[in-house]
């Protein structure tokens, strides 16, 4: 009797552990803004939550609405606001790294499928420890200005 206690504990153990690997990384607020009139670029922000012991990065990006998708970095020079290609974004062990307008964001380009506000496209993310998320992110206006 006590070793088969033994055993479903252990059981229940495992299951929980599981449990825990798998909602260690975490993506909100994501969002993919509606391209310009006439533009076939665009950008995707969102969220990493990071809640693991060890940093992770995540490498690629991909997007069944647009044909390509790259990591992209703002930077400030000499008073002119450029981007650049990021090879990858690191988030620390337990923290959390924010894409945003003028900073870190998912560069997207050519969309294969009319975009319309209000609805979603699914982004997936691969990371460094090999989690892969899929993710539909919502469509949303660019702001006025
Ligand atoms: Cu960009």
């Amino acid at each position: 009797m006590r070793r088969l206690f033994r055993f479903v504990a252990g059981a229940i153990f495992s299951l929980s552990a599981v449990a825990a690997i798998a909602s260690e990384l975490t993506v909100t607020d994501g969002q993919v803004r509606v391209p310009m009139p006439g533009r076939t670029v665009t950008a995707a922000y969102f969220t990493l939550q990071n809640d693991t012991a060890a940093a992770v990065s995540l490498l690629a990006v991909q997007s069944s609405a647009f044909e390509k998708a790259e990591l992209h970095q703002h930077t400030h020079q000499d008073g002119v606001m450029r981007m650049e290609q990021v090879a990858q974004i690191d988030i620390a062990a337990n923290s959390s790294v924010t894409l945003q307008p003028g900073g870190l964001h998912l560069m997207l380009f050519n969309p294969v499928q009319p975009l319309l506000a209000g609805e979603s496209v699914t982004v997936t993310l691969s990371f460094s420890n090999g989690e892969q998320l899929s993710l539909s992110m919502p469509l949303t206006e660019m702001p006025r200005r």
